[in-house]
């Protein structure tokens, strides 16, 4: 987006920022260490890269295995394993890459169409399945990961091959010829990459025309694919979320990239209106999507369950990615806020802390089900985890013409250029997301005045900064930008303070079964209660008691190093379990109880457990005072 003309942010390059200890230092070198070798054996176990193999050889020595997406598979952790290059050089990983590129492009056909699936026996029935086949969302993983492996290394093999199958499509496709319908959306962000790495701008004329949906006509779609697939009739008529969660979100974001590169203003207005209609009522707390199984769907608004939630790790990126569009357009931390939620929580969850399980749902409570695993045939969460966390620095930093944009603390250093051309150099110290301080120690290489856009969380009520040591003149709110303009010289030195008091959010009384509940937030972090922690008491007996006083307790040996949040809770008593399920009796949990709550994304690393998000609050004055605990 660096020249995107829409773009008021420009993203800085993953290279440019190192991760340098710390929450998210630990959760990249996780990835990098042992989740994208070990997922590449289990793809490889699978048969997902025997199905190229196949086709390149002259034998065709195995069958093809999998469902007839797994391409995307391959092609996301080729992205992810890129980026991991830009943190981490590894010749070893480049040099298997480098050999999958081959693989990959030998099962290319003559004429640039390459799917593992749509070919020998099936090949008559290419594009005649598109509402289903996958053939462009596979294209669109292709391109990126191509893109992503052409950024970090300047090789350009597999960023060719995926020009020959675009070139095809320019050929063979569009108006007049085959129709062409993004069955699930994910091209259309791609081909927006696509066209801002090579400047050929038949790319984002392509992007455009799946947008359009010109083609709805000549297609004949129902009205109930149309809501599904979030594509095949016009983009900018759309009004709400509804359908397949991960298509509708990536059909956002790619229709965000055509808007970033077009300005055209019936886009932007499409995109406001879904963007409130996703935090008005269909986002959960922990900035997951997806409220329903069937389908995989968004539900109508305030249709939020906490233990069917659907909230599939793949929505919850693709809400990310999403946002990361609005916020570049805008400069607006509501979007940033959005991003934060997602990604310290319901993105989070997506791995385990040993780097090796996947959740493709993210629940907000469960009843002990085995919701971690090491592998889905489906396998579309853990490589986009992947490559969002072997990515993430690039996420943290942004350039305006005027200044620096700091929108993720982490320990980090920044080497990069204001768009002024000079080189600028950060380093940040933090204990976040366990403590409020932050220390931003900016250097550039002459003294310079621009501006310092310093994100002030929704959650931080009180911050306080100061510059050099003395107090900010600047002013701010929560849920902001505050704009440090000053001139900056090497070694200049911002302190803040975010405010780390635990908080405890309501949900829209609409939202029938969060009512007379409330969820822990602390910083970023959204809280749940898992049972190991609550011995003798069910989670699901257990009630907030309040006002509420929750403690926090550093435990770096629980759960790779957490803060866990002690609260003098409530039960409902032993007897619940023995009582009728119906009954005219008022139920009033006046049990003292201590419970300890641990961050949401560490859920089920101890093995499956019930755990819950939403958790009773019930006044601490309806309780017999000798009742109360101490
Ligand atoms: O269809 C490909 C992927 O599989 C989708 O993005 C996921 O939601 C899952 O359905
Ligand atoms: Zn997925």
């Amino acid at each position: 987006m660096s020249r995107s003309p829409q773009a008021k942010l420009h993203p800085v390059p993953v290279r440019a920022v190192q991760l340098t200890g710390g929450f998210w230092a630990q959760r990249q070198r996780l990835t990098i260490e042992r989740s994208i070798p070990t997922l590449l054996t289990l793809l490889e176990e699978h048969g997902v890269v025997d199905n190229f193999r196949r086709l390149g050889s002259t034998t065709n020595y195995v069958q093809r295995r999998g469902p007839l997406y797994t391409d995307s598979d391959l092609y996301k952790w080729i992205e992810g394993a890129a980026w991991s290059l830009a943190s981490k050089p590894d010749v070893k990983l480049e040099a298997t890459i480098d050999q999958l590129v081959d693989v990959i492009l030998a099962a290319q056909q003559p004429d640039g169409y390459l799917n593992t699936y749509w070919v020998e026996d099936r090949a008559g029935q290419r594009w005649q399945q598109q509402t289903g086949g996958h053939e462009l969302y596979c294209l669109g993983h292709m391109i990126q990961g191509a893109i992503a492996y052409y950024r970090v290394t300047g090789k350009r093999k597999l960023l060719d091959g995926s020009i020959r199958f675009v070139e095809y499509l320019l050929r063979e496709t569009g108006p007049g010829k085959q129709p062409l319908l993004t069955g699930h959306p994910e091209l259309e962000l791609a081909l927006a990459e696509l066209y801002r790495t090579t400047g050929d701008a038949r790319y984002l004329k392509l992007s455009g025309y799946l947008l359009s949906g010109v083609e709805q006509e000549r297609l004949k779609l129902r009205p109930s694919q149309l809501e599904y697939m979030f594509s095949g009739s016009p983009f900018v008529e759309r009004t709400h979320f509804e359908g397949h969660a991960v298509r509708a979100l990536y059909a956002a974001t790619g229709a965000a990239d055509y808007y970033l590169e077009t300005g055209d203003a019936a886009y932007w207005k499409t995109l406001e209106r879904l963007w409130a209609d996703l935090v008005g009522g269909k986002m959960f707390v922990t900035g997951g999507v997806g409220s329903r199984a069937s389908g995989e769907s968004f539900g109508d608004s305030y249709e939020l369950p906490n233990r069917q939630a659907y909230t599939e790790s793949c929505a919850a990126i693709a809400g990310f990615l999403f946002n990361q569009r609005m916020l570049a357009a805008t400069g607006d931390a509501k979007y940033t806020d959005v991003m934060e939620r997602a990604l310290y929580n319901g993105i989070n969850s997506g791995m385990s802390l040993d780097g090796t399980l996947y959740c493709y749902r993210n629940p907000l409570a469960s009843g002990g089900e085995k919701i971690r695993n090491p592998w889905y045939d489906t396998c579309c969460c853990p490589p986009n985890l992947q490559r969002t966390f072997a990515a993430l620095g690039g996420y943290f930093y942004s350039t305006s013409k005027d200044g620096l944009w700091v929108h993720f603390f982490d320990n980090s250093k920044l080497d990069w250029k204001l768009e002024s051309g000079t080189r600028i150099q950060t380093e940040t110290k933090t204990g976040q997301p366990w403590t409020g301080d932050v220390e931003i120690v900016v250097s550039p290489e002459k003294a310079e005045t621009f501006t310092l856009y310093v994100r002030i969380p929704s959650w931080s009520e009180k911050s306080v900064i100061w510059i050099n040591g003395k107090p900010a003149e600047q002013k701010w709110t929560p849920n902001s930008y505050v704009a440090l303009r000053r001139e900056w010289k090497a070694g200049d030195q911002v302190r803040v303070a975010l405010d780390m008091e635990p908080r405890l959010l309501r949900a829209n009384p609409r939202v029938p079964e969060d009512y007379g509940k409330v969820a822990v937030q602390r910083g970023p972090l959204v809280y749940c209660l898992e049972q190991e922690d609550q011995p003798g008491t069910s989670v699901f007996d257990a009630a907030i008691s309040m006002p509420a006083a929750l403690v926090p307790e550093e435990k770096a040996g629980l759960l790779g190093g957490i803060t866990v949040l002690h609260h003098k809770g409530l039960t409902f008593g032993s007897k619940v379990e023995s009582a009728p399920l119906y009954s005219t009796k008022e139920w009033t949990a006046r049990t003292p109880v201590d419970l300890t709550f641990v961050p949401y994304y560490v859920f089920h690393n101890r093995g499956p457990a019930h755990m819950e998000v939403w958790v009773p609050a019930v006044a601490a004055a309806t309780v017999p005072k000798n009742q109360l605990a101490q």
